[in-house]
């Protein structure tokens, strides 16, 4: 028998914060027994000798000095201890300073191994290689253990939250979000997302990660196209349609693409060369309890306003009835997402990917436009464009905010 006994480690008094043995196991020379941790530095005590822990003398939240006993250990002939692979033998541990002025005091070398001795991580080299295991970075694991130490647990929760989170962010390098238990501040209720959420979740989530996105604001007098539309809003009533300003406005964009071709396109696998389209197909974000779907109504170049109209509707119905296909939800070249029936200045939507940008549609209101020297009221709408700047430059989203809003002032020149 033999007792193993603290080293110099350079302080006194020092606390036992983790016990990395228990009687009964089989260790071998330099298998770390405790952790200790001092005001200045955390540190493992190995073992001089290899054998079986008979008897732990010391627990957390003990002190020790030098000498205190350890462990009792009973000693192993060469050759059991050749066969002990219970223990594995302490591995030299990552150490990552915050200030130089904290390195630990001097240490008998080769008796103590620091074990995290600044002041960002606290962990024993249990968790550490658990951690190492796990490929998990101790700097982002949140600590609950006492003074900030991480504890196995605290891993633990860690690589589950990671596990639990988009698989986007997995390959992103990006922290997740903490794991917060909200029901400690207050009543909650959970909601599970519907699968339309999650699924549109993750598409807009990689969009949002993948494109360099730039939103363009612009406006539209659209006076005399309302003018226009009430003009015809009965008459297309009669036939059970409702002409409404979407319909003008992806009529619009759809000329707008023609000139601007490279809206109308979409980049290849390795993003090197541009696919221009050569068909007018556009998504329209559909609003429904279950979450956002986009619809896509095809040839938009070719067809009139009532066939425009009769065909937004069924989509919408069919959108919000859940009975869209993939078919339905397919081959869009750009989307038009419109917020104008609800409320709101501006917003910037998401680019729909492989598409290369999308029309954010606000709610039109009266303004005063300064027009041959004094004021009057037109009815203005806000446009929001974002593009992919890989695709296209700022002046190009300028210039097709600039055609769009034209074209809407005077939709004669949608005929040209
Ligand atoms: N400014 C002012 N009024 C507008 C408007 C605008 N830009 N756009 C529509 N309106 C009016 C319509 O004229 C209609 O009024 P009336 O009933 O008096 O004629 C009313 O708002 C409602 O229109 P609507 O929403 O029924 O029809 P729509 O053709 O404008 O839109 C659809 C159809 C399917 C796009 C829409 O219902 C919808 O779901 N919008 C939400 C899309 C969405 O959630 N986008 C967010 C995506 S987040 O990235």
């Amino acid at each position: 028998m033999k007792n193993i006994t603290v080293p110099d480690v350079g302080a006194s008094d020092v606390d036992v914060i983790e016990v990395l043995v228990k009687p009964g196991d089989t260790i071998k020379v330099d298998s770390p027994l405790v952790t200790l941790e001092s005001d200045k530095a955390t540190m493992d005590v190995p073992s001089s000798d290899a054998g079986v822990i008979k008897e732990v003398k010391v627990k957390v939240g003990d002190k020790v000095s030098q000498g205190s006993v350890i462990v009792v250990l009973d000693m192993l002939d060469a050759e059991a201890q050749a066969e002990s692979p219970e223990v594995p033998k302490a591995e030299p541990v990552e150490v990552k300073k915050s200030e130089p002025a904290e390195e630990p005091a001097p240490v008998q070398t080769g008796t103590v191994i620091p074990a995290g001795h600044n002041a960002d991580v606290h962990a024993g080299p249990a968790v550490r290689k658990l951690a190492r295991e796990f490929g998990v970075d101790l700097l982002q694991v949140a600590a609950s253990g006492p003074k900030q130490r991480i504890l196995k647990e605290d891993v633990q929760q860690f690589v589950k939250a990671r596990l639990a989170a988009v698989p986007a962010v997995a390959g992103t390098g990006l922290p997740s979000a903490p794991v917060i238990d909200f029901s400690k501040f207050g009543p909650i209720e959970t909601q599970s997302l519907s699968r339309i959420k999650k699924l549109s979740g993750k598409n807009l989530h990689r969009n949002w990660l993948l494109v360099p996105h730039i939103t363009q604001f612009g406006e539209a007098d659209i006076t005399d196209m309302e003018e226009f539309r009430a003009a015809n809003k009965a008459s297309f009533e009669k036939q059970g349609v409702k002409l409404t300003p979407l319909v003008f406005i992806m009529k619009a964009v759809a000329s707008t693409l023609k000139t601007y071709p490279q809206f109308n396109a979409s980049l290849d696998a390795n993003g090197e060369n541009l696919i221009l389209k050569k068909y007018v197909n556009i998504g329209v974000a559909v609003d429904t309890p279950d979450g956002l779907v986009v619809p896509v109504i095809r040839d938009v170049d070719k067809k009139g306003l009532m066939e425009l109209a009769k065909e937004l509707a069924l989509a919408s119905e069919k959108a919000r009835a859940k009975q869209l296909t993939a078919n339905d939800m397919q081959g869009g070249c750009f989307s038009i997402s419109s917020l104008g029936g609800i409320g709101g200045t501006a917003f910037t939507p998401i680019v729909n990917v492989p598409e290369v940008a999308i029309l954010g549609i606000s709610k039109s209101s009266y303004k005063p436009v300064y027009q041959d020297g004094v004021f009057v009221p037109r009815l203005m709408l806000p446009l929001s464009l974002s593009y992919d700047h890989r695709v296209i430059d700022g002046a190009d989203g300028a210039r097709f905010i600039a055609f769009l809003s034209n074209a809407l002032t005077d939709i004669r020149s949608l005929l040209l």
